[in-house]
């Protein structure tokens, strides 16, 4: 069985190449939820969507968020009430987030509205689960102010200079169903190539996730989102650097190093692999770009047969 930890796009891209080449109720997915955002009396999950719509075939390929073809009519049309037009809600996404209103509105929690969203797609045999149940938000701590993740990507576009990054809510957060779980009965977790402060941050922030994570006995692999210091796409570099770190693959490892066994990395960043390596962290160095679905199966298959060499070295890891 194999947990994952993601955020959104760059997770999803690379599930989707995984599933290519391991059947969906092997996997469990464990994602980020501190993006999320009220908007218009609904509860935005967007990463958990992302995750859903590149899973099931229907994502905005372009975009890499959304759905493919979607048409904004109702944006343009709260445009003449002034409601708040900056985030970019697609007439059918909407659909998915009135569904999970109206899930949470009856009583059911966001791991309920999450597990019946996927089956309404299809997805009825990989484990989708939210971090977590409870609120948790981050916020941006910028030379224009302290303001939600999502309005300093989108409405901000990220231009305020960064000075800090809170995460609201994850000491009383508590671990969604399952996730614990999942992550004790992996032979392998996988830290997808997401955005180590804002994406795979809370997920860790939530104590008794990494502290199951620090104690799970199945090998845990990192895909480094970073190529020279940058990632694809969204705000990693800025963010890490606002907080006064080095933006690179070495500092992501040692963001993990306390339950990491495997970092995977970029050729071009194949000159981190000495540093790596003196946290204590394997390093296997290759293409970590995921253009399409075949490559990102190629990634997948890479990795998990790099991890079978690394277990039949290292047989107090293996299961
Ligand atoms: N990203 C944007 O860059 N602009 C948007 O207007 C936008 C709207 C949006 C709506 C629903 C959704 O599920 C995702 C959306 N995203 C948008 C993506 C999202 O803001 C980020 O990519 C993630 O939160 C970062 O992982």
């Amino acid at each position: 069985m194999i947990t994952a930890l993601g955020g959104g796009s760059g997770a999803a891209k690379f599930l989707k190449g995984l599933l290519g080449i391991i059947s969906p109720e092997e996997l469990s997915v464990i994602v980020n939820t501190a993006d999320d955002m009220d908007i218009y009396g609904m509860r935005v999950s967007p990463d958990i969507d992302t995750i859903i719509y590149r899973l099931s075939g229907i994502i905005d390929e372009k975009k890499g968020w959304g759905v493919q073809g979607d048409t904004f009519e109702f944006l343009g049309a709260a445009a003449r009430f002034g409601f708040p037009t900056w985030f970019g809600l697609g007439d059918r996404d909407l659909a998915t987030h009135l569904f999970r209103k109206a899930v949470i509105d009856a009583g059911g929690t966001l791991s309920e509205s999450t597990s019946k969203i996927a089956r309404r797609f299809g997805l009825g045999e990989v484990r989708i689960l939210p971090m977590s149940d409870d609120r948790v938000e981050t916020w941006i701590e910028t030379d224009a102010g302290e303001m939600h993740f999502q309005e300093y990507y989108i409405k901000w576009a990220m231009r305020p200079e960064v000075h800090g990054v809170k995460i609201k809510g994850t000491e009383r957060a508590s671990a969604a169903p399952f996730v614990l779980e999942s992550i004790e009965r992996a032979n392998i977790v996988i830290i997808c190539p997401s955005n180590p402060i804002i994406s795979i941050g809370p997920i860790l922030k939530i104590r008794e996730v990494r502290n199951r994570l620090v104690d799970a006995s199945g090998l845990k692999v990192a895909i480094s989102p970073l190529m020279r210091g940058k990632p694809l796409k969204g705000p990693a570099d800025k963010l890490m650097r606002g907080l006064g770190m080095d933006a690179s693959s070495t500092q992501v490892a040692r963001l993990y190093a306390d339950f990491l066994d495997l970092l995977v990395i970029d050729r071009s960043d194949a000159g981190e692999k000495a540093s790596i390596e003196a946290l204590g962290v394997s390093v296997l160095v290759t293409d970590t770009i995921i253009p399409d679905e075949q490559s990102s199966a190629r990634l997948s298959r890479e990795i998990l047969d790099f991890v079978e060499s690394i277990k039949q070295k290292r047989p107090h890891t293996s299961h």
